[in-house]
């Protein structure tokens, strides 16, 4: 099995870490619920850690003077300036404060401890080994997790043109062999093109029984799936880019697609 895969008590802990967040900035999404400063633009300095970062629960990026942390419900992002051994968050959406972390890479593995943050709950969801994860593209392996354009991180399990089909089947399952996955994960179609979608949670052999979800809330689609059902919902690409959906129970082990239209 792939060891990136995050691990139960990982995902846990990262649960326990987002809710703490969440509630200790009074609510389930901060930067929603607050009255936030708008972040400047970033410096534009690059880093020796700028790139893409996995936590098992959280996706982070480190790019040219900003950083940007996706987890399942919560965005933060702000400013930040890295120096050798040790780097400084601010102009966070939620927390404005600036906090200080001491940071070592090993390998491509990025290590971060808080020193100090006096943003509530954030060094719970940063403190930790931080893995390198790739960004959706065509060289893409079934069995990876892959970040999204928007950061939300899915299991891999392959891509389908929907581009000429009026109708399409996805599964949506958890595999005794690794993964929480849609499959095909990614979709492509046309510019606002409509697609009849059929969802289906599959029993059979290699197959763990869940209840399962799609939802994709910009279309106010959230539907359940019990196993060995099927659903049908009615989804609309957009018109440039992509829209992630997931299965609102299993979203945080990477049982999440995207919408995509080809560029
Ligand atoms: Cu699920």
């Amino acid at each position: 099995m792939d060891d990136r895969r995050p691990s139960i008590t990982r995902i846990g802990s990262g649960i326990v870490a987002i809710l703490l967040f969440a509630v200790a900035c009074g609510g389930p999404q901060p930067a929603a619920t607050t009255g936030s400063p708008e972040v400047p633009a970033p410096t534009g300095v690059p880093s020796p850690i700028d790139g893409l970062f996995f936590s098992g629960h959280s996706v982070l990026r480190v790019d040219t003077g900003r950083w940007t942390l996706q987890g399942q419900t919560l965005l933060l992002d702000g400013l930040i300036e890295v120096d050798e051994g040790r780097l400084v968050l601010s102009k966070e959406t939620s927390c404005a404060e600036a906090g200080t972390y001491a940071w070592t890479l090993a390998g491509e593995a990025l290590t971060l401890q808080a020193e100090e943050d006096p943003c509530p709950g954030r060094n719970v969801i940063l403190d930790g080994s931080w893995e390198p994860i790739e960004p959706l593209g065509g060289d893409t392996k079934t069995g990876e997790y892959v970040a999204f354009p928007d950061l939300h991180f899915a299991f891999y399990r392959g891509e389908f043109d929907v581009s000429a089909e009026q109708s399409a089947e996805i599964d949506v399952t958890i595999s005794e062999a690794g993964g929480w996955f849609f499959s095909p994960t990614v979709l492509t179609g046309s510019p606002g093109q409509q697609l009849e979608l059929k969802v289906r949670n599959p029993k059979g052999a290699d197959i763990v029984l869940f209840l399962h979800n799609f939802s994709l809330p910009d279309q106010d689609i959230d539907v359940d799936i019990e196993p060995g059902e099927q659903t049908t919902v009615n989804v609309v690409f957009p018109a440039s880019g992509s829209l992630t959906f997931f299965c609102r129970y299993h979203a945080e082990h990477g049982q999440a697609g995207l919408l995509t239209v080809a560029s």
